[in-house]
């Protein structure tokens, strides 16, 4: 196979896949080979606009070119060391993320789901050295629906069986109540050895499920009082994905753990990170927990990057406003049609809700028939779409996408 004479098509590279690969996904039938700020291009040429921007982390837009140029460029010096050593990108890079996010300390990981296994690591030794819980005890409530990761720990409090099943047996130690409900939250914090409260500021899995106003300012008093860490996982809507810098900023929530992910590399790399002050960090000492790639200097210096481009190009602004348009624009296309019930969401992250159930094709249909018009958008449950463009739209490339989305959703026949 020489890739410069036989270029491969779509329908060979799905086979590939399918023939090679472990069937853990059921992709849109599309194979991109390009991207550039909110479009994508297929291996045959043609060119769409990302709605997903490969799950909030391509916030900055595709390829952007301080952060690839900032890639580039420390990759050529050096890309490794472990935290055998030290390096002279951490360091910069560590006092640049704790100044940007207002916490003492960063504890540097790469995925999602490791920061996540970090913050809950992080949160149980805290219980045990700090809040004074006997050992093995400490419990952490989460929430119904909620989206965490894929590792054991973290399917074992998970409610979705296709998560969840056959993955046994599972870690201990987690409390589910029900999402958005500060009653419930107060209630199982009367229980004993409670050490933090761990939850997604919009549920984003759970189809953009936006909670009530007030509902984490309320959700964080109450674990104050009651000794217990709240725990922000903003892997997905961190880095002004939904019209602030972090989902939490919308009602000046500070978490005593944040959790950040994805588009703090701008999906060039993955990087990923656990905040908190030093009364908390300070519980984990050299041994106890690390990653071999975790503050590596190109995660260091593409972090720095992809941040910059945040600031500067004031992302979470243009996601607020984008969002209010694109939100109004969906009400007006929703007064005439059948086919979509509602719209939600929060800056430019938003779902619609087909009106159908969710053992239904038609919103994967609908999907396939936006995919043909030029937007790329994935279902989840079922009966909802998500629609998380890139930040870095214009307002002219929104209502350009208004109009593919209008258009497909009024010529759909199911
Ligand atoms: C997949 C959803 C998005 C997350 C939150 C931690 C992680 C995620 C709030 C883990 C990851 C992903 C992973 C992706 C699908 C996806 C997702 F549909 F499941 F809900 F984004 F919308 N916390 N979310 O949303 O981060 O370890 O993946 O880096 O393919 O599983 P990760």
């Amino acid at each position: 196979m020489n890739s410069t004479l036989e270029k491969m098509t779509s329908k060979e590279l799905v086979q590939l896949e399918d023939k090679y690969g472990a069937h853990n996904y059921h992709p849109l039938e599309v194979v991109l080979t390009k991207g550039e700020g909110v479009h994508v291009w297929d291996v045959e040429g043609k060119q769409y606009y990302d709605f997903l921007s490969a799950y909030s982390a391509v916030n900055q837009g595709h390829c952007h070119p301080k952060i690839v140029n900032a890639m580039i460029e420390q990759s050529k010096i050096l890309t490794l060391t472990s935290r055998a050593f030290y390096n002279d990108a951490l360091g910069p890079y560590e006092k640049f993320v704790t100044d940007y996010f207002g916490f003492d300390k960063v504890l540097p990981m790469n995925t999602g789901a490791e920061a996540v296994e970090t913050a809950i690591k992080l949160c149980r030794k805290w219980a045990y050295e700090v809040k004074g819980i006997a050992e093995n005890e400490a419990k952490i409530i989460v929430c119904d629906g909620n989206f965490h990761g894929r590792t054991t720990t973290i399917i074992s409090f998970s409610n979705d069986p296709d998560a969840r099943k056959n993955f046994g047996p599972y870690t201990a130690g987690f409390i589910n109540i029900p999402y958005n409900d500060t009653t419930a939250l107060e209630e199982v914090l009367k229980q004993d050895n409670v050490a933090g409260f761990l939850v997604e500021p919009i549920q984003g899995e759970a189809g953009v499920f936006v909670p009530d106003e007030g509902y984490l300012t309320k959700a964080k008093e109450l674990c104050q009082a009651a000794g217990a860490l709240f725990i922000a996982d903003e892997v997905q809507t961190g880095i002004a994905r939904t019209g602030k810098l972090l989902a939490v900023d919308h009602e000046n929530v500070k978490p005593d753990i944040l959790i950040l992910g994805k588009a703090i590399s701008g999906g060039a790399y993955p990087v990923s990170a656990v905040f908190a002050n030093d009364d908390i960090m300070m519980v984990i000492k050299p041994g106890q927990h690390g990653s071999t790639f975790g503050g590596n200097p190109v995660a260091a210096k593409v972090a720095i990057a992809a941040l910059e481009v945040v600031t500067d190009e004031q992302l979470a602004e243009n996601a607020e406003r984008l969002g209010q348009l694109f939100r109004k624009e969906m009400d007006r296309v929703i007064a005439n049609t059948d086919l979509v019930n509602s719209v939600r969401g929060k800056g430019l992250l938003n779902a619609i809700l087909i009106n159908d159930t969710e053992d239904s094709k038609t919103a994967w249909n609908l999907c396939v028939a936006l995919k043909e018009n030029g937007l790329l958008a994935k279902p989840t449950h079922g009966n909802i779409i998500r629609f998380a463009p890139p930040l870095v739209m214009t307002e002219e490339q929104l209502m350009d996408c208004v109009s593919i989305i209008e258009d497909t959703i009024m010529n759909f026949e199911k």
